[in-house]
C-alpha cells in the first residue's frame, strides 16, 4: 500500500470522493495525512502507530468513550470535540491486510496548530484548553480506560530504559554523548519525586491528557481561543503536575524542541506565568494546594524524561520518534537539558510564581 497515498482511506464513509491527500502535521508518532474530498470537505486519516500503541484497539475504544464524554458537555459545539468517521463497517478504525490500523477524524474547520506561542494569549489559551480539559474529565470513570502506554510517565522507569539502551549501545553512540549521558545520570537519583508523592496520597490520579504539547490543541483561526484538544491516544489516568510540565518544556522554550544553537533556549519566566493563569483558570477549583506547590517538579521532571526518553532513542537508533534528519533526536535531548538547568538556576522564582 502506498504510504503517498494510502488506500485505506476508501475504507471509511467520507462525504464525497477523495481528490487530495497530503502528509500534514508535526506530530512524532503517528502518520497523519489530511484528506479533502470533492466537495471541498477535509478529514484527517492516520496510520496508528504500532511500535508505540501494541493494542490499537484499546487506544480506540478509550478515545471513543473520552470524545462521548467529552461531547456530552459540549452540545451543539461539534468543533470543540474530536468527532471519528466511522469505517465501511460502521467500527471507528480500519485494519488492512498488512495489520496497520487506520481512522479517520473530521478536520476541525477553521482551526490553527502552533509549534510555538506567537505571543502570550496563544499560549495561556492552550492552557485553559488543558485545564479545562481536566476539568471535563474529572467525572470520567477511569476505571473505563486501558493503559494504552504502561507507566508512562514514570520517569525512574524511564531511566531503566536508557541504562538498557547504554548497555546494547547498538550503533556504538554512547562515546560521543558522554556529556549527555552525565547529565542525565547525576539527576537519576531525585528522578522518582512524584511517584513518590503519588505513593504517598500527595499527589491524586486523575484522568489526564499526558501529552500536552501546545500542538496537541488546536486554536480558533479568528479569535484564536482554544477550540478543542486533540492526540488522545493516551488520555490515562496520570498526574495534573506531569500534564503542565509536559505543556512547559515545549511551549515556554524561546526555541524549537529540535533547535541545534542552544544559546537560543530559553525558560521564558513570562511564559511559563501565563501558561499556569489560563492552566488554572481552566481547570477552575480542581487544582489542590500540593498539586499548586508541585507544578514545577511536573515540569523539571516532564523535560528530564523527555530528555532521557529522546536520548535513549538516540542511542537505540531513532526507532520510536520521527525523525527527519541525522542527529535530530541527540538535539532534542540537549533542547531539554538546556531547559532543566535553566529550571534548576530559576527553581525558587518558579514556587513564587505558583503562590501568586
Ligand atoms: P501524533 O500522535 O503523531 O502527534 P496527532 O494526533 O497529534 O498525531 O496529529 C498530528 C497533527 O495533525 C496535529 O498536531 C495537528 O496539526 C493535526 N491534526 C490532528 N487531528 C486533527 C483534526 N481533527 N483537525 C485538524 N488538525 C488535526
Ligand atoms: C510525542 O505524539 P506527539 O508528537 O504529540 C510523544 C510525547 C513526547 C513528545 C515529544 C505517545 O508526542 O510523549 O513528549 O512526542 N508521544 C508519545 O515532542 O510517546
Ligand atoms: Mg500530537
Amino acid at each position: 500500500m502506498s504510504d503517498d497515498f494510502p488506500q485505506s482511506i476508501y475504507h471509511f464513509q467520507l462525504d464525497a470522493a477523495v481528490i487530495f491527500v497530503q502528509s500534514f502535521g508535526e506530530g512524532h508518532i503517528n502518520q497523519t495525512k489530511l484528506v479533502v474530498t470533492a466537495s471541498a470537505r477535509e478529514y484527517i486519516l492516520q496510520k496508528i502507530n504500532q511500535t508505540v500503541f501494541n493494542d490499537p484497539p484499546s487506544v480506540m475504544k478509550n478515545i471513543r468513550l473520552v470524545t462521548d464524554h467529552l461531547r456530552r458537555q459540549a452540545p451543539g459545539r461539534p468543533r470543540e470535540v474530536l468527532t471519528l468517521v466511522p469505517a465501511v463497517d460502521g467500527k471507528d478504525w480500519y485494519k488492512d491486510a498488512a495489520g496497520d490500523y487506520w481512522r479517520v477524524y473530521e478536520f476541525v474547520s477553521d482551526s490553527i496548530c502552533l509549534q510555538q506561542p506567537s505571543n502570550d494569549l496563544d499560549f495561556y489559551n492552550s492552557g485553559w484548553a488543558f485545564g479545562h480539559f481536566q476539568k471535563q474529565l474529572a467525572s470520567f470513570d477511569a476505571a473505563l480506560l486501558s493503559e494504552t502506554i504502561p507507566h508512562f510517565h514514570n520517569t525512574p522507569l524511564r531511566y531503566s530504559a536508557l541504562h538498557q539502551a547504554l548497555q546494547l549501545d547498538q550503533l556504538n553512540r554512547a562515546a560521543s554523548v558522554r556529556p549527555e549521558l552525565d547529565f542525565a545520570l547525576s539527576r537519576e537519583e531525585g528522578a522518582g519525586v512524584l511517584q513518590k508523592l503519588q505513593a504517598q496520597g500527595r499527589l491524586p490520579l486523575k484522568v489526564t491528557h499526558n501529552d500536552t504539547k501546545l500542538n496537541n490543541v488546536l486554536l480558533d483561526r479568528w479569535s484564536r481561543k482554544a477550540l478543542c484538544v486533540i492526540d488522545l491516544d493516551t488520555v490515562m489516568p496520570g498526574l495534573l503536575v506531569h500534564d503542565f510540565g509536559d505543556s512547559i518544556r515545549f511551549g515556554a522554550s524561546t526555541a524549537a524542541e529540535d533547535e541545534q544553537d542552544l544559546s537560543k533556549v530559553n525558560l521564558s519566566l513570562e511564559r511559563y506565568q501565563t501558561y499556569l493563569q489560563g492552566f488554572s483558570t481552566g481547570c477552575e477549583d480542581g487544582m489542590s494546594m500540593e498539586e499548586r506547590y508541585y507544578l514545577r517538579d511536573g515540569a523539571k521532571m516532564m523535560t528530564l524524561e523527555c530528555g532521557v526518553r529522546f536520548l535513549t532513542d538516540y542511542l537505540n537508533g531513532d526507532v520510536y520518534f520521527h525523525t527527519t534528519r541525522p542527529g535530530q533526536n541527540l538535539d532534542r535531548c540537549r533542547t531539554q537539558f538546556k531547559l532543566v538547568s535553566e529550571m534548576e538556576a530559576k527553581w525558587a522564582i518558579l514556587e513564587q510564581l505558583a503562590s501568586c
